[in-house]
């Protein structure tokens, strides 16, 4: 008896966490390991993701922040994906760029800012630059480029492939 309460309680917990969870769900930590690329330089640690109404924001902490590529890429339900990509230069030179559906965008209020004290980098992607603001939900990766392919995130357990993240909800 005991245990069966145990077990109801827990699946009530898990019942209610899953039903608590949209609402709470816009928000998206990532793990990823330090030391899985070849290079400690844009070594990927963690990944916070926020899809707020009117901007998604990723804030990426590295090993290292250095000279290279960063690609985060985004896809909604319907499977429209988008593409920041921001070559980081030393000089503060940085290139960013945005493609929706592979078609380069111009997007007033997209900022990569990188911070070398912290080895941060923070996305802000307004969300009228995807789909005009008419998505839902979406999941993300992750992939850097130092001399070669550097790091990628989410890759999985046990060092597997790349993968796209949970779905984070529009909050
Ligand atoms: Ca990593």
């Amino acid at each position: 008896m005991r245990r069966a309460l145990s077990a109801l309680c827990t699946a009530g917990a898990i019942l209610a966490g899953s039903l608590i969870s949209p609402a709470q769900a816009a928000e998206l930590e990532i793990s990823d390991p330090a030391g899985d690329a070849p290079t400690a330089r844009l070594d990927i640690t963690t990944v916070s993701v926020r899809n707020n109404d009117h901007a998604v924001v990723i804030d990426t902490a590295f090993v290292k922040v250095a000279t290279g590529f960063f690609l985060i890429q985004l896809v909604d339900r319907d499977g429209n994906r988008a593409d920041i990509g921001s070559f980081h230069r030393p000089r503060g030179n940085d290139k960013n760029i945005l493609t929706v559906g592979n078609k380069v965008r111009t997007c007033k209020g997209l900022r990569v800012s990188w911070d070398h004290e912290a080895d941060t980098a923070r996305v802000r992607l307004p969300s009228k630059c995807y789909l005009g603001g008419d998505y839902g939900a979406i999941r993300t990766r992750l992939f850097t480029e130092v001399v070669e392919d550097n790091d990628f995130a989410p890759n999985g357990q046990n060092g597997g492939r790349w993968q796209w993240s949970e779905w984070i909800s529009r909050g």
